[in-house]
């Protein structure tokens, strides 16, 4: 499962380690690349996640997801 997420207020490499910290505290075996220059987060994982708690995740880390695509492959 792939997702893609659309998220304002990472502003340096910390935040992006911070949101990239926590989703892999919770889904270890997937590939997570946050960038707070182009205001992503992609996520990638074989194993079947919920949308709404990686969503609730990088909020609770205190940053604002706008948009979201997921696609399963
Ligand atoms: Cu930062």
């Amino acid at each position: 499962m792939r997702i893609e997420l659309k998220v304002e207020g990472m502003t340096c490499g910390g935040c992006e380690k911070g949101v990239e910290g926590a989703l892999q505290e919770l889904y270890p075996g997937s590939k997570i690349k946050a960038s707070h220059t182009g205001n992503t987060v992609s996520f990638e994982s074989d194993e079947k996640v919920s949308v709404k708690q990686v969503i609730d995740t990088i909020r609770n880390k205190g940053y604002n997801v706008i948009s979201w695509e997921n696609s399963v492959n």
